[in-house]
């Protein structure tokens, strides 16, 4: 702020710059993550200066990463800034991804010249920012006068966060930074928004079909996606399985809402629950392609659902919907709860309970004789027994994981024990999220965080482990080394000197990687090894890596999805 004479009178003026960060603060925002130059390093520069954190990172999609897991974290919005045009659609990716995902965040990008964009003249990172947002997230606005930042910021938290949380693009022109404006009319013009996602309470009659529904259900079952993880109720989401009795199955992000050692998850009977349940209760989970649109063989015998969510139209979206159940999950879930005596619903049969056990029991000395092998190289499965038991120890760590198999196994094999702790591809399947994800997870928790990652996945975000070096952030990045995209096999067929498409440097040293930034490096070829480094890097808080040794044989391609991946029938 300063001070200037007009007319004789000195009056205090402030700025574009300065309202941004006092607008974001005034709503209890206290991070940015971002990439700088024209025309915003002032602003991050000022926001530093101000007491926020801006944690700045080496391209864009991944502080936008970090931004949407943060809001996930949180429930409140995380914040990506970045520069006009390229700098922009860096980000972008991450608020599309965002968006698909439900995570709230708000990509704050700079532009340039309005009057010159606009004639299309040719400015320095010329784009229309607003326009090319649009379709990628939930509400794009744009502020042109220094007294609408309050506003406009306002207007961006409550678009991410209430109703179906997702992406928000927010235009700043860099006139709008330098402009002036009077510091006590700058201070009037800020907003706090008052309950930014308001509880939204289910139709009593809704809640009483949904009831009624379950307790004719002979084979009920329980789902619960990204969504209920998101909403923060664990404790009624914990009390409506435990007093239903009702198995029920997590989506990967919603593992550890109650412990995957939990008796009643049925995730070792996947598929054996999903083709025979007659009832299943959706929570926070949409019937996209990772639940094959709710049809089809892995849905078997006929059912009905009960769905819960917060967007009207996400009921009957790929199947009816029996008893749809629109609310916030905490309202709805807590409305179940208080019906529950009322509605006469007994614990499910013991016969459907007793299938569930013994199709568990079969599958998991299947999984357990797989696990306990020991072949060399390591396969995935050895390298994931060995990670798994380390992370036993360590029930509050931060999980981060992508890749295609190595994604598919960890799913499967490691364990989570607290809720919001795993975070992974999602639902577009995207790779690149790994660093952002893991910085994010990282400086939101203060809580260290394991990123499994295949070197495929690990490539997109790589350059990032200088960014947790700079910060000393307790991440420990685990690639798994198979030489390639989904295995390191793959032959050119003329002969030629190329390397097949799938295929990368063979034995690279990705260890080596982050020891050029004072990281620690570890090289493991056998699962004491990975244990042993795993363990080591975990107590010393440090940022490090473990390139671990996986048979470049071991790998399936496209991990699990083979049945979306169209092969050429014409092979010669
Ligand atoms: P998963 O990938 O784990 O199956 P999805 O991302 O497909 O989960 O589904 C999450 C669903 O949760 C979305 O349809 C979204 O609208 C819903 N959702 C997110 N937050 C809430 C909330 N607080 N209350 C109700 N529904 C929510
Ligand atoms: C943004 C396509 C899906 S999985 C994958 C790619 C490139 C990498 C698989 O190899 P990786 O894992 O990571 O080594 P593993 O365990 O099988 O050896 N670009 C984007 N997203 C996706 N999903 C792809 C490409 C893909």
């Amino acid at each position: 702020m300063e001070t200037t004479m007009t007319h004789n009178v000195s009056v205090e003026v402030t700025d574009g710059f300065h309202l941004v960060i006092d607008a974001l603060k005034h709503n209890d925002i206290d991070t940015i993550f971002g990439l700088v130059g024209i025309p915003i390093t002032d602003l991050a520069r000022l926001a530093q200066a101000e007491g926020m954190r801006f944690i700045g990172f080496r391209h864009e999609q991944n502080a936008g990463n970090a931004a949407a897991i943060a809001g996930y974290m949180t429930k409140k919005p995380g914040i990506c800034l970045t520069v006009s045009a390229p700098g922009f659609l860096n980000g972008l990716t991450a608020l599309a991804n965002a968006t698909t995902n439900c995570f709230p965040m708000i990509l704050i990008s700079g532009s340039s010249e309005r009057e010159i964009v606009d004639l299309q003249q040719g400015d320095y990172e010329e784009m229309d920012q607003l326009n090319v947002a649009r379709p990628h997230c939930k509400a794009a606005f744009r502020v042109l006068k220094a007294e609408d930042i309050g506003i406009g910021i306002a207007r961006a938290i409550r678009a991410a966060v209430s109703g179906r949380p997702g992406g928000v693009y927010l235009d700043l022109p860099a006139q709008l930074l330098a402009q002036t404006i009077e510091a006590g009319h700058a201070q009037r013009s800020l907003v706090k928004v008052i309950d930014a996602a308001p509880r939204q309470l289910p139709a009593p009659e809704s809640v009483e079909r949904a009831l009624a529904l379950l307790k004719d259900a002979k084979k009920p079952l329980i789902l619960l996606g990204k969504g209920a993880a998101y909403a923060q109720a664990d404790a009624d989401i914990r009390a409506f399985v435990e007093r239903t009795g009702i198995p029920y199955l997590p989506m990967s992000m919603a593992k550890g809402l109650l412990p995957d050692t939990h008796a009643q998850s049925a995730s070792a009977a996947r598929s054996f629950v999903l083709a025979e349940a007659d009832v299943v209760v959706l929570v926070g989970a949409r019937l996209n392609w990772l639940l094959a649109h709710g049809k089809g063989k892995t849905w078997g015998k006929p059912k009905q659902f009960v769905q819960i969510d917060i967007a009207p139209t996400e009921m009957d979206s790929n199947v009816a919907i029996a008893a749809p159940l629109v609310g916030d999950i905490g309202s709805c879930v807590g409305a179940l709860l208080a019906g529950l005596d009322g509605a006469g619903i007994d614990k499910p049969d013991s016969e459907w309970l007793g299938a569930i056990a013994q199709r568990k029991e079969q599958n998991t000395a299947k999984m357990a004789a797989l696990l306990d092998k020991n072949p060399v190289p390591m396969n995935f499965h050895s390298a994931l027994r060995s990670i798994r038991d380390v992370l036993k120890e360590y029930p509050d760590i931060n999980l981060v994981n992508e890749g295609a198999n190595t994604l598919d196994f960890a799913r499967s094999i490691i364990d989570q024990y607290q809720p919001r702790k795993r975070f992974d591809s999602g639902t577009w399947g995207i790779m690149g999220i790994g660093m952002g994800f893991a910085i994010g997870a990282a400086v939101t928790s203060g809580k260290p965080v394991v990123a499994v990652e295949g070197d495929s996945a690990f490539g997109f975000s790589g350059m990032e482990l200088e960014t947790i070096c700079r910060y000393e952030l307790p991440v420990t990045t685990i690639v798994f080394n198979n030489n390639g995209v989904y295995r390191g096999t793959d032959v050119n067929p003329t002969g030629g000197k190329d390397v097949a498409p799938t295929v990368f440097v063979k034995n690279a040293r990705y260890d080596k990687m982050i020891e050029a930034f004072g990281g620690i490096g570890y090289h493991a070829t056998t699962p004491e090894e990975l244990a042993r480094a795993l363990c080591e890097a975990i107590a010393s808080g440090k940022p490090a890596l473990i390139n671990a040794v996986i048979d470049e044989t071991a790998g399936t391609e496209s991990g699990r999805l083979t049945n979306l991946n169209p092969q050429s029938a014409a092979k010669k």
